[in-house]
């Protein structure tokens, strides 16, 4: 398939609450639509970067940048025979995996549509560990990452709504300040609900006494509390804890998930497809983990059902054992730019949409209404 051009689209859309993380508030969501075009077909990508550098250095002016300038002009007029071809035509390029991921997620979804496989038939066809003939899951297991809040009692009130529409995981955001006291409170709510915490970094090892405490609270795992760029630390605090730790922030490739897993830093992965540069690493990582018997489970960045579907689909690989922070549709935008949008099911699923690729089309006329700038590389 010879790629004979590339649409980058900057959106930024409302989102329907806002989110809270250690790092601050966020009232809309701003990110890069890829479309990249061959024989007549195209595929889409959704780079995650923020707009600000706070969860990762990486922000959609970077983004823009390495796309615009480097990463879509390495692609252009390639030939490309598999996804994995994609991150060859720019080996050369460090760093900025969410850039290279809005791109090379493009390049899956085109392929699969030239096929006409789903998206999660060429994963598995990718993975060296789903076993041949395994059918692919029409449905995977979700739960819904629940922002800081103002008080215990408006966190309390919105956890009892989302475990009202059938969420049957939570996660709770976490930062100095507001941890013991509103995780308890959820926690003596509902003693039996699978919970867990993200700190998003905003500890130290001089606060072991906290985790310790959070230890007793019977979660499922406690997610990047040290350092964003640590393992060290992670693997001190893993030997004082029965919870596993799960990273996020510390695991931007394939090498790191090795490194992390070697030093027993975590004994959960939470695998973003952005954060790792692309379907291709995040299919390596859960192939990884799945040999050295460690769970790994689909992170999210607030997508649009573009980036959403793509997670669907990677979190039908089966070592993706624990429930993703893939949200229905309806918890994120008003209206999405692309169509269908993903329900949740009482089981506490989200279904695969029909169809080959992602599943998912982009509505041109809400894509426009919601992007600030376009370019065609071409
Ligand atoms: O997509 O439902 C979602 C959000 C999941 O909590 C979530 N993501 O650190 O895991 C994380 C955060 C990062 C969000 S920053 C945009
Ligand atoms: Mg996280």
């Amino acid at each position: 398939m010879k790629i004979e051009s590339t649409d980058l689209y900057h959106v930024d859309m409302p989102l329907v609450t806002p989110f809270e993380t250690s790092f601050g508030r966020e009232t809309t969501r701003a990110g890069i639509l890829v479309a990249v075009h061959g024989e007549g077909l195209t595929g889409w990508g959704e780079c995650v970067a923020s707009s600000g550098p706070w969860f990762s250095y990486e922000t959609t002016e970077t983004a823009w940048h390495l796309l615009r300038d480097f990463l879509a002009p390495a692609l252009l007029g390639q030939d490309v025979h598999g996804p994995e071809d994609v991150p060859a035509c720019y080996a050369a390029v460090r760093g900025h995996p969410m850039a290279r991921a809005g791109l090379e997620n493009a390049v899956w979804d085109l392929l699969a549509r030239a096929a006409g496989l789903s998206l999660a038939q060429m994963l598995a066809r990718a993975s060296r560990v789903v076993p041949a003939g395994r059918a692919v899951p029409d449905r995977v297991p979700v739960g819904v990452s629940v922002g800081i809040e103002d008080t215990v009692a408006e966190l309390v009130r919105r956890v009892a709504g989302y475990v009202g529409q059938g969420y049957g995981r939570v996660k709770l955001k976490i930062k100095p300040g507001w941890d013991l006291e509103p995780v308890q409170a959820v926690r003596a709510r509902w003693p039996g609900l699978p919970l867990q915490v993200d700190a998003n970094s905003a500890y130290t090892l001089a606060d072991l006494e906290v985790f310790r405490a959070l230890d007793d609270l019977d979660l499922l795992l406690i997610e990047q509390p040290l350092h964003h760029d640590d393992l060290v630390d992670h693997a001190r605090l893993q030997a004082e804890l029965e919870t596993p730790i799960c990273l996020d922030e510390s695991i931007q490739s394939p090498e790191h998930a090795r490194w992390a897993l070697d030093l027993d830093a975590c004994r959960v992965i939470n695998i973003k497809v952005g954060r790792v540069g692309g379907m291709t690493a995040a299919v390596d990582i859960h192939d990884l983990c799945a040999r050295r018997g460690v769970p790994v489970w689909c992170g999210g960045m607030l997508e649009t059902n573009v980036g959403r579907a793509g997670n669907v689909a990677l979190a039908t690989l089966p070592n993706f054992t624990l429930p993703g922070d893939i949200s229905a549709s309806a918890r994120y935008y008003y209206q999405d730019i692309a169509q269908p949008d993903f329900v949740l099911n009482p089981d506490s699923t989200v279904s695969l949409p029909a169809g080959p690729g992602l599943g998912v089309e982009v509505l041109a006329g809400r894509l426009a209404a919601v992007s600030q700038r376009h370019l065609r590389i071409a």
